[in-house]
């Protein structure tokens, strides 16, 4: 018997009669045809969340958008946030957070987006403004296919955990002495400090109703009620399960890319092995508190 809450929790299926979908492996990543996103159908738009929820990363190719094209497309797709609660990324607008390796924007940490705050963004979208010749590919990690793939006493653990997600080991000197403990607008009020946040280590995603695992190098800073042995041995256990090959998509970029990704459900890593300019342009939605088991 079907339950409203299941029904609840179930994602709409793509129509897959207004995109085409190519999946790009058994869990994770799929490439996306037959949209532009400057003219998009509201039906593509609605397939286009749908597939997201289903496939975690959505690579589009040959868009060639510009920061306002970028951003009404993320308006269409839910609300948007400002690019970053504390980062300032120039001369560019405040929904974007511009990633450039001359400015030392890089992002080789397996992180998810923003958890250290209450509310992290539901998704992220992706574009490169310059490109290396080689290099700087973008790897995403599934959290539900690794929760999934995790034995049943670990997710039995995990499933009761909570943790703590802490923005200053990265953010915090930043925004004290660059922002002088002013940051960006957030969830409706200024970021003037980082107090670490507490998340549940298994999310339930508010969409489909599936559980992933929780947690990132990049912002998990211990769990919750156990010694620090024990949390360094629990998160050093998830996140080298978390990033085995199998649960891994890798995108090599080209211009004209656009990626998104479902930040409730996924990680990522940028990898730092070129030496040329890099810069991506990212506009992220706003999501909801998680929600554990
Ligand atoms: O530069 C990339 O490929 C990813 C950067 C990143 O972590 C992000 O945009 O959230
Ligand atoms: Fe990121």
């Amino acid at each position: 018997m079907t339950t409203t809450a299941e029904l609840r929790h179930t994602a709409v299926e793509p129509i897959r009669q207004t995109i085409d979908i190519n999946r790009l492996g058994p869990h994770i990543g799929a490439e996306v045809s037959g949209i532009e996103i400057a003219s998009a159908s509201d039906n593509q738009i609605a397939d286009i969340r749908a597939a997201l929820v289903e496939h975690k990363v959505l690579v589009l190719h040959d868009q060639h958008i510009d920061d306002a094209e970028h951003i009404a497309f993320a308006r269409r797709l839910g609300e948007v946030t400002t690019g970053h609660p504390v980062w300032d990324s120039g001369d560019v607008p405040d929904e974007v957070y511009s990633l450039d390796s001359t400015l030392d924007g890089f992002a080789d940490t397996w992180h998810t987006d923003v958890t250290f705050m209450a509310r992290p963004p539901a998704a992220s979208i992706l574009r490169p403004l310059i490109l290396p010749s080689l290099g700087g590919d973008t790897n995403w990690a599934d959290g539900e296919a690794a929760y999934a793939s995790l034995s049943s006493p670990l997710q039995r653990l995990a499933d009761e955990l909570f943790a703590l997600h802490d923005g200053t080991r990265e953010f915090g000197y930043y925004l004290r002495h660059r922002r002088g403990g002013q940051g960006n607008e957030w969830d409706g009020g200024r970021v003037t400090d980082l107090e670490p946040v507490r998340h549940p280590v298994v999310r339930v995603h508010p969409e489909s109703g599936r559980k992933t695992l929780f947690v990132n190098p990049g912002f998990t800073s211990h769990i919750e009620g156990v010694s620090d042995a024990e949390s360094r041995g629990l998160l050093d256990a998830f996140y080298a399960h978390i990033t085995k090959p199998e649960h891994i998509v890798r995108h090599r970029w080209q211009l004209g890319d656009v990626v998104l990704w479902d930040n409730r459900s996924t990680l990522h890593y940028a990898n730092r092995d070129y030496t040329e300019r890099r810069r991506m342009h990212r506009v992220t939605l706003r999501g909801d508190i998680p929600v554990g088991v």
